[in-house]
């Protein structure tokens, strides 16, 4: 719906035309057929209170100026459908509500209306409508082109339209900044085409064709230097990536060069294991980089690129957590501090990547959220009209690659790649806009690619016509130059010699470059190289200590009252920390908490309806019931010394875990929890958990210390809601990449968490926990506060029954999780006197040690078995049945009791689904050991 200000746009004919529009509202056949036409698209609430203009002017008029307005109208809201964008020379799409015939008139009609009818800031200056007209078109369908109709906000909009008519960023280049422009245009290109024919055929997915994203980048950094930001963080794909890296982030060609010349071992890359922390490196288009702008004390921002995978756009999320560290203030108790201007996010997209990945869309939806608002991000499509071989029109639906952003009331600008001045000009709109209205922006950068996909790719087999005409085409510094050189603003051979001299800097640096060694970088100070694995165990907490946080969790402000029966329930966690136990698993997270903030770590927790928990187990936000105001305890401790975010997520697993990977990267000192609904869920977000959370460390030694919260266990609720896919965590476990545990009662897992913050700088690294669904609340589940304030975190919990009758146990039961609890719960536990149930709370790093140790205290065991409720090709089977094989002595028979093979983890029938639980355990349980020779249940 929009806004019609008659009076602006008619000046002394809106009373004349809101009469006509009286008129056409009570009978429309009263007015002209073009006049009907046009009233039909108005909307009578739109009409701004108008006027007590002027009446008068004759029928013709109207029609003529109603229809001049509605041309204007039109060309402000779909110039951009006839802007001139492609450097190629494609024709506009075109629409026929940019053309004056469409509404009856000509320009001779034009030029005999006054400017105001056209309105707004192109009226200004203008003798009469059609020069108006002139004027918007220029605006808005020329090399430069704007989509802003989608902003819901009028503030905003007007800000933008103020913006695009009163040229706010169209600076006049200066010959010095225009010399400077060429300068740059230059050194882009010429950086290519030396390494297109020193390198001929290696990857390198040049930049040209798109050339000006680098001048823009700089204009970027020019802004938030100015703004006096802390940091500008970028994600982008392959695409020019080496450019950027030269460029922008200063890598010195000599060290590219060397990469180029040195295919192996680029980094020093271990060829075997030797350097033990399983840094493997990736290849130089994925690398990241850092920074700092600026000499000595006038250092003020530093520029990060960060590392990615091939998987395109899966690093957006990646990078708006990674600024939203940057942006948080975490050194007082309470709630997160945030100042947006710390930190710049910028993210460059493909065209075919942009529309087509869905976790671009996921990654946009965060924007205005309050746990993941960044106060705006520059984006910016790297639109050169194709993907790999894939042409537009078998890559998205839409017409522009940009319009998935128009859903998100983002703004729009088109460029053409080819104009490096109209390219700057939007670089600056969006990053006033970001500035001023704390919001994403999107430039479309039009432009093309000069070669294949790749430099080893022939682009001619599949766009025959498009590459005859690229062929042809000047580059960007070339057609710059020619303009410049036209102007008078460089003197002939000028550009020539640019560049030269820039092949001749090129020529040097390769000098270099063969004279040096394969370059080394390892950075002994990371952490990672020689770090400890086996961490100490944090500092106990005293019973003192978890009252007074027990009883201020539970004292909420006066007057606030939550939901009575909340409040009924949440009170019994006044008595569990007595004699009689029974602090259950929420009551222990938020107690862990507690401690952790008590020591100084803050903690940020999100995930789908988080704030309650899944399973209604968590209330760490509660809402008073009268008001709907809200209480979160954990911010209100006295003895915090640091502060506690927690967010109800957005439904996605993608691009929430992408952020908290990025949060937890960059804010290396916080506990960053993210929680699945369930945990086969965050299967939707693979990507991150291969690419990222698994493989960061060894292939960019990119340390998170995330925590995976992953609800696991076989309850009989069905295929979806059953199992964690804890195999996948476990197949993917190797050289300390992570941590992956299943504990199976409160106390562990709040010392599973004191641990995890307590490594937090000592010994980084991810955690991923099965949390358990019904073991929420079981009795043998529940800590007592002695469980708390004394001992660690056991990799292995031992059968303190059994052991106290060692000699007799025949049969060992290896099991993790709920399971175990399931089993020692069960009636038949009590007679299966030679069995011992043995848990393996931590499956990766793998317990050796302690299963060694608990092997040895049962002399005449002659059996183990592993029991799970997972299919037996599924759950930690295939991960523990190696690791049992060289660990337990020969002569002692190791089998595997589990449901069978199956392609669906759990069975849809609640009785089908008890009826071979109830075999798993009468299996496990089984007391003589020959009777069953250890096969999986079936
Ligand atoms: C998730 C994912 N799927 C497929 C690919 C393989 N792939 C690499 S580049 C590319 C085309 C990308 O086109 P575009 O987004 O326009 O970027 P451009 O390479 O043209 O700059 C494809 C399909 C990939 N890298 N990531």
């Amino acid at each position: 719906m929009h806004m019609y200000d008659l009076e602006s746009f008619y000046g002394p004919n809106a009373g004349y035309v809101l009469e006509q529009f009286e008129r056409y509202q009570q009978d429309p056949s009263s007015v002209d057929p073009v006049t009907r036409a046009i009233f039909a698209t108005w909307h009578p609430e739109d009409i701004l209170v108008p006027f007590a203009g002027t009446r008068g002017g004759g029928e013709e008029d109207v029609s003529h100026a109603v229809a001049a307005f509605a041309l204007a109208h039109a060309i402000r809201e779909r110039g951009h459908l006839g802007a001139h964008l492609d450097p190629l020379g494609s024709p506009p799409l075109g629409d026929p509500a940019l053309l004056p015939e469409t509404y009856g008139i000509r320009d001779e009609d034009l030029a005999s209306l006054p400017p105001e009818v056209v309105g707004g800031h192109a009226a200004e200056g203008a003798r009469n409508a059609l020069e108006a007209i002139a004027t918007l078109r220029a605006m808005y369908s020329g090399t430069i082109s704007y989509e802003f109709d989608q902003v819901k906000s009028p503030r905003e909009r007007r800000w933008l339209r103020d913006a695009v008519g009163l040229h706010l960023y169209r600076n006049a280049p200066s010959p010095a900044s225009s010399r400077k422009l060429l300068q740059r245009l230059t050194q882009v290109e010429v950086f290519e085409r030396y390494l297109h024919q020193t390198y001929p055929g290696q990857k390198r997915f040049s930049l040209e064709g798109t050339d000006v994203l680098v001048p823009m980048l700089d204009e970027i950094i020019d802004g938030a230097i100015e703004s006096g930001s802390n940091e500008v963080i970028m994600g982008m794909a392959h695409r020019g990536r080496l450019n950027v890296l030269a460029h922008v982030f200063e890598k010195p060609y000599a060290a590219i060069l060397a990469e180029f010349a040195h295919q192996k071992h680029e980094e020093g890359v271990p060829l075997t294991d030797t350097f033990g922390f399983g840094y493997t490196g990736d290849v130089k288009y994925h690398l990241g980089a850092e920074h700092l702008l600026g000499e000595g004390a006038a250092v003020n921002l530093k520029i990060i690129l960060a590392p990615n995978p091939s998987h395109l756009e899966f690093v957006n999320p990646v990078i708006e957590g990674m600024t939203r560290a940057s942006q948080e203030i975490s050194n007082a108790p309470g709630m997160t501090v945030q100042n947006v201007d710390r930190a710049v996010p910028i993210l460059i997209h493909g065209d075919a990547a942009f529309p087509g990945e869905g976790i671009v869309a996921e990654t946009l939806n965060l924007w205005r959220l309050r746990g993941y608002w960044v106060g705006g991000t520059i984006h910016i499509i790297v639109n050169n009209q194709l993907g790999f071989t894939t042409e537009p029109e078998d890559s998205r639906s839409t017409h522009f690659a940009s319009d998935l952003a128009k859903g998100f009331e983002i703004p729009i600008i088109h460029v053409n790649a080819d104009d490096p001045d109209a390219a700057l000009t939007a670089v600056r709109l969006a990053y006033a806009y970001r500035d001023d209205c704390h919001k994403d922006i999107l430039i479309d950068l039009v432009g093309y690619r000069r070669w294949g996909h790749n430099e080893g790719d022939e682009p001619a087999f599949t766009q025959p016509q498009m590459y005859e005409i690229i062929r042809k085409h000047p580059t960007v510094r070339q057609l710059y130059a020619q303009h410049l050189e036209r102007d008078g603003i460089i003197a002939p051979g000028e550009a020539d010699t640019m560049v030269k001299d820039a092949f001749a800097v090129l020529e040097q640096a390769k000098h270099e470059a063969d004279n040096s060694l394969p370059p080394v970088e390892q950075d002994e100070s990371n952490g990672l190289n020689g770090h400890h694995e086996e961490s100490d165990a944090p500092p106990a907490v005293t019973a003192e200590q978890l009252t007074t946080y027990n009883t201020e969790l539970l004292t909420w402000p006066e007057g606030f009252s939550p939901n009575s029966k909340l409040a009924r329930l949440l009170q019994r966690r006044a008595t569990t920390l007595g004699p009689e136990g029974g602090i259950d698993w929420g009551q222990a997270e938020s107690l862990a908490f507690a401690s952790i903030l008590a020591d100084g770590t803050p903690i940020r927790l999100t995930g789908q309806d988080t704030e309650r928990g899944t399973f209604s187990h968590r209330h760490a936000v509660l809402h008073d019931e009268r008001t709907g105001e809200v209480y979160v305890p954990l911010q209100h401790l006295s003895q915090a010394r640091a502060p506690l975010a927690i967010y109800n997520s957005p439904l996605s697993e993608g691009s929430v875990l992408g952020f908290e990977y990025g949060y937890s990267v960059h804010a290396p000192d916080a506990l960053v929890l993210w929680e699945a609904q369930y945990g086969d869920f965050a299967n939707v977000a693979q990507v991150i958990i291969d690419q990222f959370i698994s493989s960061g460390r060894a292939k960019w030694r990119q340390k998170s210390s995330l925590v995976l919260l992953l609800p696991h266990g076989y309850e009989g609720q069905g295929p979806d809601h059953s199992s964690a896919r804890l195999e996948r965590y476990l197949q993917l476990a190797a050289g300390n990449n992570w941590r992956v545990a299943n504990c199976s009662t409160a106390a562990q897992y709040f010392h599973l968490l004191r641990q995890q913050a307590f490594d937090l700088q000592r010994n980084p690294h991810p955690l991923v926990i099965m949390t358990p669904k019904s073991l929420l609340r079981h009795p043998l589940a529940t800590a007592r506060l002695k469980e708390l304030t004394r001992g660690t975190f056991q990799p292995v919990i031992d059968d303190q029954v059994a052991l106290t009758h060692a000699t007799t146990i025949r049969r060992l039961v290896l099991c993790t999780g709920k399971i175990a609890i399931d089993l020692l719960a069960n009636e038949s536990r009590a007679r299966a006197e030679d069995v011992a149930i043995v848990r393996v709370e931590m499956l990766y790093p793998f317990p050796a040690d302690g299963l060694k140790r608990v092997l040895a205290s049962y002399p005449k065991v002659r059996e183990v078995v592993w029991v799970q409720e997972e299919p037996r090709n599924m759950g930690a089977r295939s991960f523990i049945s190696p690791q049992l094989a060289s660990l337990v002595p020969s002569g002692i028979e190791v089998s595997v009791v589990s449901r069978p093979e199956r392609s669906s983890p759990a069975v849809g029938f609640f009785d089908l689904y008890q009826a071979e639980q109830e075999q798993i355990i009468a299996e496990a349980l089984r007391s003589s050991v020959k009777q069953y020779g250890g096969k999986h249940v079936h």
